[in-house]
């Protein structure tokens, strides 16, 4: 007999629906746990996953999410405490004393260093549950005001230009099936194909109508598939996507398309905005972005008829967001939907795609370094003195702002830094730019908690390594990428040595001797949360479990009494007058140069180009998961350079032959991939893979001076041939078994 239990995708911000089968019957009767779990596996023996239908996947799924349940009794699986020696061994250790070691590696620092020498770097992929009280248990058990997480370099910069033009930040503010009618989509940076492929269903309609225009410095997957209905693929250098949009935006104002009523009605600025576009008409945007001029026309063109009929959508990616200059591109392509009255329309709007699997809510009830719950400001007397009464405290408890992720680990080890880290769901020796010094960093701390249940690189360098659960072992709500609220509940089990990270907190906070309450049931926390939220601007106050249960959509904000609000905008902005503000933005920010010099000895052969990072269908950033999917790693053994033939031949490197790729931060190795896809200046590199194939060996950390997002997206980098990749690389185990 088989049993079954409904739940969401582990991995990305689609939360497509799934259900789980147990191939080995239901789980025995009295099973622990407030909510009974329905199923049981055996080592091996993989739960089955089926597509169910859901606005976001409609019964699809993707490669990960296929095999997205051959983890959970993955053979690899940490079930107990570890703690390292001086040997550098990580070894066994009970419940109690690893509690105990993390408290006292607490106190120690606070003691010798002050309370912000204690750090957490959280995660987007932390349920709204874990993610409320990390922010939580940082300010109030650890005080310390030195809590970010891995947001910063996914979502920042769009959350930032969000709030500026709008006042508030939801990824989508429409549902996803509003794009299935649009006549016009506008894609700039996002390989939806590849980053969520059952998406690619919802741009089906722009497709055929020859509406759907994809702006990539490469002929991505979903650049492609705009060919088959006639769309548009620009593919501009990187990092120019700003001066391109200036470019379109130039077209819609002497076009005479602009949307004037709603631009009167429903937006400020627009005076600043007129000026700063006059520079940047088509001709001259070609040259800075080798995007023909009259492409820059058509789209406009397209835009602006699909928003008079049928409905235009511009949506962002981190294509154009993971740069210097990430929050002006987001608040460019934010004017272009404005000038065209875009957003708050009913057929139309503007969004960006959330990337991790609650990488919305994740962002909007704490772990952000100047954030209290509901999307509230750290500094704002009022939203303090609020949470400040939920938790029972007296306001003065609540640290200021701290640090933002880069300047954050950019601080480990440092005199007057962080020396004590605690790590909830990030890879940061992978993940992080610049990852060489930030290894460095973590090996100066004088004490690494690291909670996951692999041994990702990261968790490698801990002194203590805490277990915790799996997607389908714990309960806990996420939020979507159109602000969608969903619940996954538990269906196994999980090892009898892990622990939930509310339960760990729970016993920290207590060993801390904190102030306030750290339940560790996720139900009691979300009604906590409920209460911290309402009235902020992601007001979670109207939603509970049942109404969860019930599958009733629920968009935030969704106020207590009230109802969910699956489209933001119809009657008004978020800022107080109720507009939506256009700020002037022009390129300029980045440097002409990030002046990288070619490995000593090897300048002769070694030619300079742009270097993109991101992502292949394959694998789930940082790898730690799906290189651990035996299908998966088989389909993408390695990290590969995709590089044009052209390019290629003129070093004399062939398909698959070994390459170095350098700069002054580090050098990466691994084969070449040589490809018609990418612009000839410009070479890709996935960031999925650690040691000598980390791209973010390469990556600067240079950040946006808004958002305080890192340089992912285009740095400066030289190739040149390698005769053999150097010993102990993945390259070569892989060739040796
Ligand atoms: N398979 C897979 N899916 C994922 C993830 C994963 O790791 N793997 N991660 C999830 C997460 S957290 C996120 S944030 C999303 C990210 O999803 P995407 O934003 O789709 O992912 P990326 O591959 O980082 O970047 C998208 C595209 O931007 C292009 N690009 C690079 N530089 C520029 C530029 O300067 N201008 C323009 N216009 N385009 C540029 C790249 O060529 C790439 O094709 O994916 C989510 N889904
Ligand atoms: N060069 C380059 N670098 C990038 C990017 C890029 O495009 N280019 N993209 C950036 C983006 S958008 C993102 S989102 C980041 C993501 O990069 P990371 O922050 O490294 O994200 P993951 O690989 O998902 O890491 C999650 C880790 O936590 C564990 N884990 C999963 N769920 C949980 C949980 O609930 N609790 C705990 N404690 N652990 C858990 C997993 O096993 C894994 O080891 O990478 C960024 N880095
Ligand atoms: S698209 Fe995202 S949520 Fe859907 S199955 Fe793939 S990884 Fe999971
Ligand atoms: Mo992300």
């Amino acid at each position: 007999m088989t049993s079954s239990a409904d739940t969401h995708c582990p991995y990305c911000a689609l939360q497509c629906a799934m259900t789980l089968t147990s191939p080995t019957g239901p789980a025995p009767a009295a099973q622990p746990g407030p909510v009974p779990v329905a199923l049981s596996t055996a080592p091996g023996v993989p739960l089955d996953v089926q597509g169910r239908e859901f606005p976001t996947n409609r019964g699809g799924l993707c490669r990960k999410g296929w095999t997205s349940a051959s983890l959970l009794n993955h053979p690899g699986r940490i079930n107990e405490p570890l703690l390292r020696g001086p040997d550098g061994i990580h070894r066994p250790i009970g419940w109690d004393q690893a509690l105990d070691l993390a408290a006292t590696a607490v106190r120690d620092a606070r003691a010798r260093y002050g309370a912000d020498a204690v750090g957490v770097f959280g995660g987007g992929g932390l349920t709204n549950e874990k993610a409320y009280m990390l922010g939580k248990f940082a300010r109030l058990a650890l005080g310390t005001s030195r809590i970010d997480y891995n947001g910063r370099f996914c979502m920042s910069s769009a959350a930032a230009a969000g709030m500026r033009a709008f006042g508030v930040d939801r990824g989508l503010p429409f549902p996803v099936e509003a794009l299935d009618s649009a006549a016009t989509i506008l894609m700039l940076g996002s390989n939806v194909a590849e980053t969520m492929p059952p998406f690619v269903q919802h741009l089906k309609g722009a497709r055929d109508a020859g509406g759907l225009v994809v702006v990539d410095p490469r002929r991505s997957a979903t650049a492609a598939f705009t060919a088959d209905g006639g769309g548009l693929h620009l593919q501009p250098l990187p990092g120019t996507d700003l001066a391109l949009l200036l470019g379109i935006s130039h077209v819609v104002i002497h076009e005479n398309l602009v949307d004037t009523a709603y631009i009167e009605e429903r937006t400020s600025g627009y005076g600043a905005v007129v000026r700063s576009v006059n520079a940047f008409w088509p001709e001259r945007v070609q040259t800075i972005t080798g995007v023909p001029a009259e492409l820059i026309r058509e789209t406009a063109r397209r835009l602006a008829a699909g928003a008079r009929e049928g409905g235009s959508y511009i949506l962002t990616g981190r294509g154009v967001e993971q740069h210097v200059d990430g929050t002006d591109t987001a608040t460019a392509a934010i004017n272009l939907s404005l000038l065209l009255g875009l957003p708050g329309s009913a057929h139309s709007g503007y969004g960006t795609l959330t990337g991790q699997g609650n990488g919305q809510g994740g962002r909007e009830h704490g772990q952000k370094a100047d954030q209290l719950p509901g999307y509230r400001k750290i500094t704002d007397p009022a939203a303090r003195a609020h949470v400040a009464g939920v938790w029972g405290v007296p306001e003065e408890l609540i640290p200021g702002p701290g640090l933002p992720a880069v300047q954050l680990l950019k601080s480990l080890g440092k005199d007057d830094g962080v020396r004590c880290l605690f790590v909830h769901a990030s890879n940061i020796v992978v993940a992080s730019p610049d990852a060489t010094a930030v290894i460095e960093g973590l090996r100066s701390l004088d004490f690494l908690v690291v909670c996951d249940f692999f041994m990702s690189e990261t968790a490698a360098e801990a002194d203590l390594i805490l277990p915790v659960l799996q997607w389908a072992e714990e309960d806990g709500t996420l939020t979507n990428l159109e602000g969608r609220v969903l619940r996954r509940r538990p269906a196994l089990t999980p090892p009898p040595g892990a622990r939930s990270e509310l339960w760990i907190m729970a016993r920290l906070a207590e060993r801390l001797g904190a102030p306030s309450t750290y339940s560790e049931d996720p139900e009691t926390v979300f009604n906590e949360l409920r209460r911290a939220s309402a009235g902020g601007l992601a007001d979670y106050s109207g939603i509970d479990y049942a109404i969860l249960d019930r599958g009733e959509a629920a968009h935030w904000p969704f106020p207590a009494g009230g109802t969910g609000t699956p489209r933001l905008f119809r009657d008004r902005f978020a800022h107080p007058d109720g507009k939506a503000v256009l700020t002037p933005v022009v390129p300029g920010r980045r440097r002409a140069s990030s002046g990288a010099l070619p490995a000593a000895g090897t300048a002769a052969e070694a030619r300079p180009f742009t270097l993109i990072t991101g992502r292949l269908l394959e694998h789930y950033q940082s790898g730690s998961q799906t290189r651990r999917v035996a299908e998966l790693l088989a389909a993408r053994p390695e990290a590969r350079l995709q590089i044009h033939p052209a390019a290629a031949a003129a070093m004399d490197i062939t398909d698959g032959a070994p390459v170095s790729v350098a700069n002054e931060r580090g050098e990466v190795v691994c084969r070449a991939e040589l490809s018609t896809a990418i612009r000839a200046e410009t070479v890709f590199l996935p960031f999925h893979f650690p040691e000598l194939e980390s791209a973010n060996r390469l990556t600067e950390a240079s950040t946006d001076p808004i958002s305080g997002m890192p340089e992912f997206k285009s740095n400066k980098v030289w190739v040149r041939p390698v005769a053999v990749a150097p010993a102990g690389t993945v390259l070569q185990t892989m060739e040796a078994s």
